[in-house]
């Protein structure tokens, strides 16, 4: 008889469906106690926040995408549980920049976003998502500088990936790369970025790693390329 082996952990991409709603809140101040491995999901008004979100989780409708822009006006928290325990949060922000509100309530969300991203303190790390054909605007790198005092990691999402060519997208990557060496002294050092896409399905695998990295997950399972095909044997409660 041969030995039982301990059997490798699954991958987070085979099982973070199960993610599931947990609150929303107008405010930051209404939000649920704090909980473990926070990640927040920023980007402008109608970047595509939360049709990467859907992707990330492979669930058609867990956030709201919508055309009109501002459409995600709460903050909205969805938790994944692996047994009893909650194994992170991801949180699906407001977006900002969005034009066809008074200067008024664009100032109050600013405020909001400044308070959030620099006082929460279960946050582990940001996603910031950009449209990969209007990057690194004036908004996204205020949201930058406000992260960047954490010291904690950045990922930016260039979405859209799907309206360039993969001549143009090449070359948008490389100048998102050189925007972020040119910021060395502040953000640069904790920022990563990659190329996206919600209706092309690209880029899920890369945001995927950041993601277990931050929660503490193991990002490279033990399993053999060949028994990843599938998946559904490995998922903690079979649920995948
Ligand atoms: N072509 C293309 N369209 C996308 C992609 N992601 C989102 N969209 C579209 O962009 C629009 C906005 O997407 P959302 O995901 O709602 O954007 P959001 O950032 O959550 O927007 P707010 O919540 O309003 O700030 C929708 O019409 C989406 O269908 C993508 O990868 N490619
Ligand atoms: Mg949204």
């Amino acid at each position: 008889m041969s030995e039982p082996t301990a059997s490798p952990s699954p991958p987070l991409k085979d099982w973070i469906q199960r993610i599931s709603f947990l609150t929303s809140a107008a405010q930051s101040a209404d939000l649920p106690m704090i909980g473990p491995g926070e990640i927040a999901i920023a980007g402008r008004s109608n970047a595509g926040k939360s049709s990467a979100l859907n992707l990330i989780c492979n669930r058609r409708r867990l956030a709201f995408s919508s055309k009109t822009p501002g459409r995600t006006q709460l903050i909205n928290v969805f938790s994944l549980q692996d047994q009893e325990r909650e194994v992170g949060r991801l949180i699906d922000l407001p977006g900002y920049g969005y034009a066809a509100v008074s200067h008024a309530v664009k100032a109050r969300w600013q405020q909001e976003l400044a308070g959030f991203l620099g006082s929460r303190s279960s946050l582990v790390g940001m996603i910031l998502v950009m449209d990969v054909r209007h990057p690194f605007g004036p908004l996204d790198l205020q949201m930058l500088q406000w992260f960047s005092r954490r010291r904690q990691p950045i990922h930016v999402l260039l979405t859209k990936a799907d309206k360039l060519t993969r001549n143009e997208q090449a070359k948008a990557l490389a100048t998102a790369r050189r925007s972020i060496s040119e910021h060395q002294d502040s953000w640069g050092p904790q920022c990563s970025v990659s190329l996206f896409s919600a209706t092309r399905r690209i880029g899920r695998d890369e945001v995927l790693e950041k993601i277990a990295q931050w929660w503490g997950l193991p990002t490279d399972p033990l399993a053999p390329p060949e028994t990843k095909k599938n998946p559904a044997n490995h998922s903690p409660g079979g649920n995948a």
